[in-house]
C-alpha cells in the first residue's frame, strides 16, 4: 500500500504525428494521458510510491493504460474493469501554438466511479489523497465520490487540483459553485489565476485565496509568470511565498499543471521549505512544457534535487 493516492480518469491520448492536424493527419500517436494519473506519473518520477486508482474498460485501451502506468513506476493494483463500458479516449490537435482537447468519453468506465468504490481504496491508510475537479463533471456518481473523499475523517490530507475543463460542465456557473465548494473542503488547494478569472471573477491571488479561506494551503499559479503559496499552520496567519515560473522553450502545453502539482507534492511530502516546493514545482511544469505527451521529459532525480536547492540567484 502506498502513502499516496491519486484518484480520476485515465485515457488514451492521440496526437497528430509531427503536430499534423487531426483532419488530415495519416498517423496518430498514441499516449496515456489523465489529470490525476498524470500527477501520479510525476510522483513517481520523483521517487515518490504512488498509486492511481479509476475504472477502465475491459479492452485494449484498458489495458494499455493500466500497462503504461506501471511501467512509469506507478502502482494500479486495485484498479477496476468494466466489461460493459470502454475506456475513455481523447485527442489532442495543435494548430499552432492554440491546443484544442476533443473528448470521447461520455459514459467510459471511469463515468461510473462511484462511493461504492470507496472502501478497496483504504482511504484513512493513505497519508495524502489527490483528486482534481476534473472527475466530479464526469456524472453524478463521480461527484459523490470526490463529495465523500472531501469530507471523509482526515488522517489522510487532500489535495486538490481545482483543473477546470469547460468541456465538462453543463456551463460556469454550476462548475463555479461546485469546484469553490469542493475546494474549500480540501487540505491543499492548487489553482490558476485564469481559472480565478474564469470561474470566480477574480485573477488576483489574494482574491482567490479570500475565495477558498479553508485549505491550510492555496497555491495560485500564474502560467510562466509565477506561483504563489498562501500556507498557514493552525490558527496562525498566512504566509505568503512567491517564485517566479521558469522560461522554457514551450512544445506543448497541456498537462503543465498536473506535472507543476507532482513537483510541489513530492517536495511537500519530504517537508522541504515552501519555496524550494514551488520550485519543485516549476522545474516539473517546465519538463512537462518540452513534451507533447502530458507528462514531464523525465530527468534523473539527483539533478531535479541539486536544480531545486539553487540559490536565489542560481534560480534566475
Ligand atoms: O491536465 C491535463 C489533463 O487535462 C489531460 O491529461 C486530460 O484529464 C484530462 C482532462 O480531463 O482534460
Amino acid at each position: 500500500m502506498t502513502d499516496v493516492l491519486c484518484i480520476g480518469e485515465a485515457m488514451v491520448l492521440g496526437v497528430g504525428a509531427d503536430g499534423d492536424r487531426l483532419a488530415s493527419a495519416e498517423t496518430v500517436h498514441l499516449h496515456v494521458a489523465g489529470a490525476e494519473a498524470n500527477v501520479a506519473s510525476g510522483l513517481a518520477a520523483l521517487g515518490v510510491p504512488v498509486e492511481w486508482w479509476s475504472r477502465v474498460g475491459r479492452d485494449p485501451f484498458g489495458e494499455r493504460v493500466v500497462g503504461e502506468l506501471a511501467r512509469r513506476g506507478v502502482s494500479c493494483v486495485d484498479v477496476a474493469r468494466d466489461a460493459d463500458r470502454p475506456t475513455g479516449v481523447y485527442f489532442k490537435d495543435s494548430v499552432g501554438s492554440r491546443t484544442s482537447v476533443h473528448y470521447y468519453r461520455a459514459g467510459s468506465a471511469a463515468s461510473a466511479m462511484s462511493t461504492r468504490d470507496l472502501p478497496s481504496l483504504r482511504l484513512q491508510e493513505r497519508r495524502l489523497i489527490h483528486v482534481t475537479g476534473i472527475t466530479p463533471a464526469l456524472s453524478p456518481s463521480c461527484d459523490e465520490l470526490i463529495d465523500d473523499v472531501l469530507s471523509a475523517p482526515r488522517s489522510p490530507l487532500v489535495s486538490f487540483d481545482v483543473n477546470h475543463r469547460p468541456a465538462l460542465w453543463p456551463d460556469v456557473a454550476t462548475a463555479a459553485d461546485r469546484l469553490r465548494t469542493l475546494a474549500d473542503r480540501a487540505d491543499l488547494v492548487f489553482v490558476g489565476r485564469d481559472e480565478g478569472e474564469r470561474l470566480w471573477g477574480t485573477s488576483d491571488a489574494e482574491g482567490i485565496r479570500a475565495l477558498l479561506p479553508s485549505p491550510s494551503s492555496v497555491i495560485v499559479k500564474d502560467d510562466d509568470i509565477e506561483a504563489v503559496a498562501f500556507v498557514r499552520a493552525d490558527g496562525e496567519r498566512d504566509t505568503i511565498h512567491r517564485v517566479p515560473a521558469l522560461s522554457v522553450r514551450v512544445v506543448e502545453t497541456v498537462g503543465a499543471g498536473d506535472a507543476f502539482a507532482a513537483g510541489y507534492l513530492a517536495s511537500w511530502l519530504e517537508r522541504t521549505d515552501v519555496v524550494q516546493a514551488l520550485r519543485s514545482g516549476h522545474l516539473s511544469a517546465g519538463l512537462a512544457l518540452l513534451s507533447a505527451s502530458d507528462v514531464p521529459t523525465p530527468l534523473d532525480p539527483r539533478e531535479f534535487d541539486r536544480l531545486r536547492r539553487l540559490d536565489d540567484d542560481g534560480w534566475k
